[in-house]
């Protein structure tokens, strides 16, 4: 198997944190994309969504995006349980990481993308052009703010986001949280709980071995 990834990038982070966390390796292909090559005909073929990251089997069967590629990993590596061990925890486990994906990384994802300075034309991942819309950059703000708030109070009495244990719904919290950060949104000060979690989960080795 190999792995399709670009480092720094948060999606990549992403799955890389999760597999450092199972002591999954896999050989790495680097897609340039400063350069445009996750939009070349040959990886479209590999990638429909052209983004990275992509796990290529060995029968040549490509699975792109993140939690995809996560779910199978899980289902061949069942420890530790990442999604959940439980009923109960796999259905918290997917709830808290699509509300940190959609409430948390896509703001970012606007804040950043519709921005003045990168991506002309290319506002959205994926194998279509869409321009910029200014506006989403304060509505961007606006959601990563109430998203912090919001996972400051809902970490008020839990140690992790989801149950009793570290999962992927953590590592999507961590990896928009150091997003947000680079795009030049920081936690605010006074969120306790928010700022307690985030050092904690940032010394686990997994992390430290992808920051
Ligand atoms: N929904 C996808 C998103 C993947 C994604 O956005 N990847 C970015 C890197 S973090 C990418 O490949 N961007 C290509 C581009 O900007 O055109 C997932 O969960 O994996």
């Amino acid at each position: 198997m190999k792995l399709y990834d670009y480092p720094g990038v948060p999606n990549p982070r992403r799955l890389n944190i999760f597999m450092a966390e199972k002591g999954i390796k896999f050989p790495r292909i680097e897609v340039d994309l400063l350069k445009g090559e996750q939009l070349t005909a040959d990886f479209r073929l590999k990638s429909p969504n052209c983004d990275v990251p992509v796990l290529e089997l060995d029968d040549g069967t490509c699975i792109s995006q993140t939690n995809a590629i996560a779910r199978y990993l899980e289902a061949r590596h069942p420890e530790p349980p990442l999604f959940g061990a439980t009923d109960q925890e796999i259905g918290l486990v997917e709830m808290w990481n699509q509300i940190c994906f959609t409430n948390g990384f896509q703001a970012v994802a606007d804040l950043f993308r519709n921005g003045p300075d990168w991506f002309d034309g290319r506002a959205l991942v994926g194998p279509h052009n869409y321009d910029k819309i200014p506006a989403l950059v304060e509505r961007g703000r606006q959601r990563i703010m109430n998203f912090y708030d919001d996972l400051n109070q809902h970490l008020a009495h839990r140690s992790y986001l989801a149950g009793n244990n570290f999962s992927m719904a953590d590592i999507t919290a961590l990896v928009t949280i150091d997003f947000a950060e680079w795009a030049g949104v920081a936690m605010p000060d006074g969120h306790e709980h928010l700022h307690l979690w985030h050092q904690q989960i940032s010394q686990r080795p997994s992390v430290v071995a992808n920051s």
